[in-house]
């Protein structure tokens, strides 16, 4: 049963029961309509809503979108919760989610416990709340509160969210003794039945001008998205109509969004997600080791921020640099990057200094021997990492988990070098590591089951979306990055600026482009990497030539001033370079390339198509464990916009045929070798099957 019904005394008690997370099935629906009416016809005098389990309802169930829908609606429910003749009062722990909030909003009273936070996050999903919640908040908290709640998103802790008015009192103690205590309170004080579909929007001077100025904003803040504008309609709607006009409008709005392509990209990530965090095979009866003490090896950029994320989620730290000077130089970024989030007013100080405080210093191996995992961000550099890994064999406790952030180096290799190759494994983060989500965790021949275990969970506890990768030069996300950069020094060598190119893919939705990416990071470093390799491995010299002729003139990007663009000493403001397009020309001469005029749709679907076809590959090697893996390390490392699903469902959307098609074209075209689509595509569209059908059938 998702919803049972008990008289308590004066009391009626609903109860949701639906784990993992309440969400609103039909069953929790029709539950809780049913129990409404019953209460209605008993001689109990107020009713309280609460659930069973970890948390308050968290949203409508999003695995049932798409399929025709049961009656009754959530709307239904709701409208029968708010025409009670008895007082109805929520009764909130965990965390009351979109369509759950909605459920509490139509009560007459809502409370919660102090840990507890509401929210209407329908807005990652590519939607809207849809069941009252843009007509009942604004009438509670106004319309700027309201803007500023459903177009972020985010939660509202228990104690903010009374104050703003969304709840009525902060509970004491345990929630349903406390909840029954207030509900006989409201009875014994003769409380209304407060209605928030009666209640008029409070005037809070936001008026037509102000609404553009907002609605300009959120264009910035969340570039090409649909729902986030139609939100500011539904809100807008709310002062404008009457509460039952500004239902239907948002109804309508809600169904937009629902069958929208945006929707379906972000709901497929949502899941994804989810089941990047599972390893095929390894159930949960394979426990993860304990980590309460963690070791980093490299108090660089890359060590200094794994060492933040550590610390932020309560683990201490210990960062190791044998180089006294590196280490101070490490540390001292660390406490001028939590004073900034401190200066912004992200962090309190005394949280940061916490925080600051759980990583300590040490240029000795020996103070990691308690260390339950040590993660290795050194120079990336074979020799380097071998030296680090053996002795961290030597100074290590049995069982500690030893990992290396590298990028591109062979996991095995350095597995090799130590007595222990179980316990070895890649642990990929991104940088800013404080900042980015993803981590790619590298699973090398030998490493142990329970270490990947580990290794997924620890990446939950630190706030990121971890995703299994195979052992290959590049891993999932960098792998399929080569291609993609290779497409962007390719277009710029046959005609077009690097303005354009950029241009192109931000308008699709990427974060940035590829070549303003490339100033970010420093043109030096792929150089760099380039002089210790012969020239057959550096391969096809039309795609490093202008990088190369940059940093000859002294271009290293944003650091120098200078890169594919031109950048203000102050402000840091980009700005196009005719010097650079003279590079190129130069460039383009030397290797006997005719440049022409490129259409955008021609470089951006070779830069789709480049990643996709890489995609493939990497499925059918084994290399990701599901096609979905590889669109969230696209969407948490690379930028790519959430709201187009990563590259694999971009391409399914697509249609698999005009995928292989449009390659096969290309390789016409171009005769180039890296146009071969790959095995998996062409023998799908021969098939006439779908990623899903293949997956299913590996499974
Ligand atoms: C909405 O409400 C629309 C309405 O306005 C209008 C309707 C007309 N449905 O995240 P976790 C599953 S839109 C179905 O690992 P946590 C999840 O897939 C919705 N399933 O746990 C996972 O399954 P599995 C607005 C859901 O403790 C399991 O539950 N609400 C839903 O880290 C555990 O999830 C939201 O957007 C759902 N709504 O975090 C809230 N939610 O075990 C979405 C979760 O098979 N949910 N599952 O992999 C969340 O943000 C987090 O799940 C939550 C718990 C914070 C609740």
């Amino acid at each position: 049963m998702m919803v049972s019904y008990q008289q308590e005394n004066e009391l009626a008690v609903i109860t949701i029961n639906n784990p993992p997370v309440n969400a609103l099935s039909h069953g929790v629906r029709q539950g809780v309509f049913d129990a409404i009416a019953k209460a209605q016809a008993d001689d109990s005098k107020a009713i309280v809503l609460l659930c069973e389990g970890r948390t308050f309802v968290a949203g409508a169930d999003i695995s049932e979108f798409g399929k025709p829908m049961q009656e009754p609606s959530l709307a239904q429910v709701n409208a029968a919760l708010e025409s009670s003749s008895k007082p109805v009062i929520a009764a909130i722990h965990g965390t009351a989610l979109g369509g759950g909030f909605e459920l509490a909003l139509s009560c007459h009273y809502r409370c919660a416990v102090e840990s507890a936070a509401v929210g209407l996050p329908e807005v990652n999903l590519g939607l809207l709340p849809g069941a009252g919640g843009t007509q009942r908040v604004p009438r509670l908290i106004g319309l700027k509160a309201a803007l500023d709640m459903i177009t972020s998103g985010q939660k509202i802790g228990a104690v903010k969210a009374t104050e703003l008015g969304l709840i009525d009192r902060v509970l004491d103690g345990e929630l349903k003794p406390a909840a029954m205590a207030y509900a006989r309170e409201l009875l014994a004080n003769g409380a209304p039945l407060r209605r928030i579909r009666d209640m008029s929007v409070p005037a809070d001077g936001l008026n037509e001008q102000a609404l553009e100025n907002y609605r300009q904003q959120l264009n910035k803040r969340k570039r090409g998205q649909e729902a986030p504008q139609k939100i500011v309609d539904c809100i807008a709607a709310a002062a404008g109509r009457t509460f039952d006009e500004g239902l239907a409008f948002e109804r309508e709005r809600f169904a937009e969004c629902i069958a929208s392509e945006q929707s379906a990209a972000l709901r497929h990530i949502f899941f994804a997600e989810r089941s990047a965090a599972k390893i095929q095979g390894i159930g949960k009866a394979v426990q993860p080791r304990a980590i309460s003490k963690v070791g980093i090896i490299g108090a660089g950029t890359m060590g200094g921020g794994i060492a933040m994320v550590f610390a932020n989620a309560g683990i201490p730290v210990t960062l190791l640099d044998l180089n006294e000077e590196g280490l101070e130089r490490g540390l001292a970024l660390i406490a001028k990057n939590y004073g900034i989030t401190v200066s912004k007013g992200k962090l309190s100080e005394q949280e940061a200094a916490a925080r600051q405080a759980r990583i300590s210093g040490s240029t000795d191996y020996e103070s990691l021997a308690d260390a339950d995992l040590v993660i290795e961000a050194v120079f990336e550099s074979m020799d380097v990492k071998r030296q680090v890994f053996s002795k961290l064999d030597e100074v290590c406790k049995p069982g500690a988990i030893l990992a290396t952030n590298t990028s591109y180096l062979d996991v095995n290799d350095i597995a090799a070098t130590t007595s222990r190759p179980q316990d070895v494994i890649g642990l990929h983060f991104f940088s800013p590591a404080n900042v980015m989500r993803l981590l790619e965790v590298v699973r090398a021949d030998k490493t142990a089951d329970d270490v990947l275990a580990t290794a997924m969970a620890l990446g939950k506890r630190i706030g990121k979306v971890a995703v299994l990768a195979g052992v290959c030069y590049g891993f999932i996300g960098n792998r399929m990055l080569r291609q993609y950069g290779r497409e962007a020094q390719l277009c710029m060598i046959e005609g077009a600026s690097p303005e354009q190119i950029d241009g192109v893919l931000t308008r699709f939705g990427m974060a940035m482009g590829p070549l303003a990416v490339g100033d970010l990071a420093g043109l030096d470093i792929g150089y760099k990497a380039r002089e210790s390799l012969t020239e057959e491995q550096k391969g096809d010299p039309r795609t490093y030539c202008i990088a190369d002729a940059l940093v000859e003139q002294g271009r290293l990007g944003q650091k120098t001033g200078a890169g594919y663009y031109r950048y203000d000493p102050q402000t840091r403001a980009r700005s196009s370079d005719p010097e650079v397009l003279k590079i190129i020309k130069e460039q383009a001469a030397k290797h006997g390339v005719h440049q022409r005029k490129l259409s955008d749709e021609e470089i951006l679907d070779r830069h789709l198509l480049a990643l996709i076809n890489e995609g493939f590959r990497i499925l059918e090697e084994g290399i990701a464990q599901r096609s979905s893996d590889i669109d969230v390390v696209y969407v948490y490392g690379y930028g790519f916009p959430s709201y187009r699903g990563g590259p694999m469902f971009h391409a399914a959307q697509r249609g698999l045929k005009n995928v292989y098609e449009s390659i096969l074209k290309l390789q016409e075209q171009t005769g180039e070798a890296h146009w071969s689509p790959a095995p998996l595509l062409a023998q799908l569209v021969s098939e006439g099957k779908s990623l899903q059908d293949w997956e299913s059938s590996k499974n």
